[in-house]
């Protein structure tokens, strides 16, 4: 890694213009199939980013909770994770075994994620792997306690970043995009990929 923030590694243009054109693509192709949905946090509100998945399971949340789904909120199973997106997991975490989702954020200048944990899964040994696209956004991660010191850094399109060990139950979150700061999609706009071991 060329930067470690608190645990977490972070492979700063991991991916050059090239490579994530083509996966904008991929992922374009994953959107037609799955179509992004706003998620509602237990308590009824809409939260600000929309998402999808691909993969064997799809991160959902509704007034039931927060949990992996095995379709789609509109029926039918969920796309496969895209070959290129196998293919950073098996470079950066693990060729032994793939993950069974990839959860697909989409960012549009004012959408923003609180500070969580990614508790949802069995196994916490395995890391969560992340991909940005598209605009910078500043990320935030503490300690795996709520309420102590936090960190920021920027993540610009192309960084590849792997939560494992102690990092992986950090609280983390997204404070604000900044708006055209990327040219790779058509106006404004951030993508995140979050690869996962579910069960
Ligand atoms: C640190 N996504 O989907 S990715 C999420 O940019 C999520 O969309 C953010 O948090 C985003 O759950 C942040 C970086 C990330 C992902 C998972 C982590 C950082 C993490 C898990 C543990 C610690
Ligand atoms: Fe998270």
């Amino acid at each position: 890694p060329t930067l470690n923030v608190r645990g977490c590694e972070i492979y700063e243009g991991w991916l050059d213009g090239d490579a994530q054109a083509a996966l904008v693509q991929d992922l374009r192709d994953v959107v037609a199939q799955a179509p992004l949905f706003t998620p509602r946090t237990p308590r009824g509100k809409p939260m600000s980013v929309r998402m999808t998945s691909a993969g064997k399971y799809g991160w959902y949340s509704d007034r039931r909770g927060y949990r992996y789904e095995g379709a789609h909120p509109k029926g039918g199973p969920w796309p496969t994770i895209p070959p290129a997106v196998l293919d950073i997991w098996r470079a950066l975490v693990s060729p032994a075994r793939m993950p069974d989702c990839c959860l697909i954020n989409y960012y549009t200048s004012d959408a923003r994620m609180g500070l969580h944990q990614d508790r949802d899964e069995a196994d916490f040994a395995w890391p969560v792997l992340s991909v940005s696209l598209g605009d910078d956004a500043l990320f935030r991660i503490g300690s795996d306690t709520k309420g102590g010191a936090t960190s920021s850094v920027w993540l610009n399109s192309g960084d590849v970043v792997v939560m494992g060990g102690a990092a992986r139950l950090c609280y983390h979150g997204i404070d604000r995009i900044r708006p055209g700061t990327s040219a790779l999609f058509q106006g404004t706009g951030r993508i995140n990929l979050t690869c996962r071991v579910v069960d």
